[in-house]
């Protein structure tokens, strides 16, 4: 019999809205699955990274109306100019890219509701209340600010009136209830499992499916009159885009998904409708729906719609990507929300980047160079760097499996702080005056560069450039492998073998005006 497949750790994004460019809210969400990706593939895992975008609804329609295109002809524009290069721009190593406008995702689509309509989980009826077309939701008048504006964008909401098909939603409050009572573990963090609970306790209402008054989106298969609602369209990406329904192999090696990232603004659409939708399609749910908090300009959500995004490129052409994916992780703990400073981006470039990884990493280089030729000695390692090389590597893999990336990120830069003062209170630079101390200076060399060569791998997954960098300068290929071949499990137990060639390193984070600015 052949080998049953490994199931795939399968990690999404939202896919974001073309009616805009992407600013550093979205990179963020999508950074941080990129690390996700990038550390369970170093665990040896078979990972599928799936982002995109998504291409309909009114939001869309009206950008598409204030540019004079037609709407395909816009988000072509929008993903090929702007969405796909922002994923070179910040280094992500995704495995797909769907585009709700595909006819791979419309087709499913279409096949998905109408075996739901067939299945009498639709019927017919009217909606009338109001809708945020920035948020494309309908809303409750009781979340509506004084005035009658959204909460999210201080906008006014539009007052609709449509005979739409709806899907029978509050028929699964209780399934949800119990999902969420037996597996804690799907709304994370805490603070946004707690807001689902409350909301869903409090009752739910039957959801409208359709639209009726525009055309932009997908005909609804059994009355082509109705366009299908954007977002219950948009959330069925993450099983279009692995072959639901049509492509069994490929679906039933990668669902269900393991991680849904998304930003706190659209928790309730993937931790109550979502999973709704898929129990009523008998599908297996997500694992984990992970809520991340907002970045924050003068204490409001950084937003396309209010014009205050920061395009990642405006950071990146100053600190490079990997200060930017740094940055953002070590900063802010992951489900909280957390502002931005070109002062706080500065200072952590300068301590932590620069004065604490960087300077290790050119200090050692340089040292092999100038005391052994270039060539690692023959010595053991230091025990007490070992051992501590050993714990951190279990606290960084507990906190990036947990989605704890402050957690890892303190414990592999603790790390590096106390392989610095390890070089400094040895004091290389005197043992090397001396013939005598010859061993002990191997010693020296031998644990920094080999605590190096476990950092390598400890940040590939959030710096993968200056790994690379490091790995080279360090020569361990030939003797271990490839970088991207090297497993978390391991780390603790190889060593960077002796005559390894080490070459002096170029600054992995230079300083330049602008980043000491
Ligand atoms: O909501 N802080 O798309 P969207 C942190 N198309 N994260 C932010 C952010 C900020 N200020 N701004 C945006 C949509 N994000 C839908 C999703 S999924 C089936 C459909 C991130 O373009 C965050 O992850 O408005 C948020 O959920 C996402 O971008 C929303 O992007």
């Amino acid at each position: 019999m052949p080998a049953t497949p490994e199931k795939a750790f399968y990690v999404t994004t939202p896919i974001y809205y073309v009616n805009d460019a992407p600013h550093i809210g979205h990179a963020y969400t999508t950074v941080a699955g990129d690390v996700l990706t990038r550390w369970h593939r170093q665990r040896g895992e078979q990972v599928f990274y799936l982002t995109g975008t998504d291409e309909h609804g009114e939001k869309v329609l009206t950008a598409a109306a204030e540019h004079g295109m037609t709407p395909q002809d816009w988000t072509d524009y929008m993903v090929q100019t702007a969405w796909q290069p922002v994923l070179r721009e910040v280094d992500i190593a995704n495995d797909d890219f769907i585009r709700t406008t595909q006819p791979r995702h419309t087709e499913r689509v279409q096949q998905f509701w109408q075996l739901l309509y067939d299945r009498g989980e639709v019927y017919k009826g009217n909606y009338t209340g109001p809708y945020c077309v920035s948020c494309e939701e309908f809303k409750l008048p009781s979340e509506l600010l004084e005035g009658g504006l959204c909460p999210i964008h201080g906008r006014p909401v539009k007052e609709i009136s449509e005979d739409n098909y709806f899907f029978r939603l509050s028929d699964y409050a209780d399934r949800l209830l119990t999902l969420y009572r037996e597996h804690p573990e799907f709304v994370q963090p805490a603070s946004a499992r707690n807001e689902v609970l409350r909301f869903v306790e409090g009752g739910l209402q039957d959801l409208s499916i359709t639209r009726s008054t525009f055309d932009w989106g997908i005909p609804v298969p059994w009355d082509p009159s109705h366009v299908l609602y954007v977002w219950i369209d948009a959330l069925l990406n993450y099983a279009t885009a692995v072959g639901l329904g049509t492509d069994p192999d490929t679906f039933n090696r990668i669902w269900p998904p393991d991680v849904h990232l998304v930003g706190k603004d659209i928790l309730r659409f993937h931790a109550v409708i979502w999973p709704a939708m898929l129990l009523a399609a008998d599908l297996a749910l997500p694992r984990t729906v992970f809520a991340n908090g907002w970045l924050l300009v003068g204490g409001e959500k950084m937003s396309k719609t209010k014009l205050t995004g920061i395009p990642p490129a405006q950071i990146t052409s100053v600190f490079g990507s990997d200060a930017l994916r740094y940055y953002f992780l070590r900063e802010i703990t992951y489900g909280t929300d957390g502002s931005f400073s070109w002062e706080s981006m500065a200072a952590r470039y300068r301590a932590e980047l620069a004065d604490q990884f960087g300077n290790l990493a050119s200090r050692l280089t340089s040292m092999v160079g100038r005391y052994r030729g270039g060539v690692l000695p023959t010595a053991t390692t230091d025990p007490e760097i070992a051992r501590m090389l050993a714990e951190t590597v279990d606290a960084a893999d507990d906190g990036f499996c947990r989605l704890d990336f402050q957690g890892a990120l303190g414990a592999t830069f603790a790390f590096i702080r106390a392989v610095n003062g390890y070089v400094t209170t040895t004091e290389p630079w005197q043992l090397a005056k001396d013939d005598a101390r010859a061993a002990d200076l191997d010693t020296v060399l031998c644990t920094t560069a080999d605590a190096l060569r476990a950092c390598a791998v400890l940040l590939n997954a959030v710096m993968p450039k200056a790994a690379a960098s490091l790995w080279s300068a360090l020569g361990a290929e030939p003797g271990l492998g490839p970088l991207a071949a090297q497993r978390i499990q391991d780390l603790a137990h190889v060593r960077l073998p002796a005559g390894t060639q080490v070459r002096k390193l170029a600054p992995l984070f230079p300083r330049t005006e602008e980043s000491a600015a």
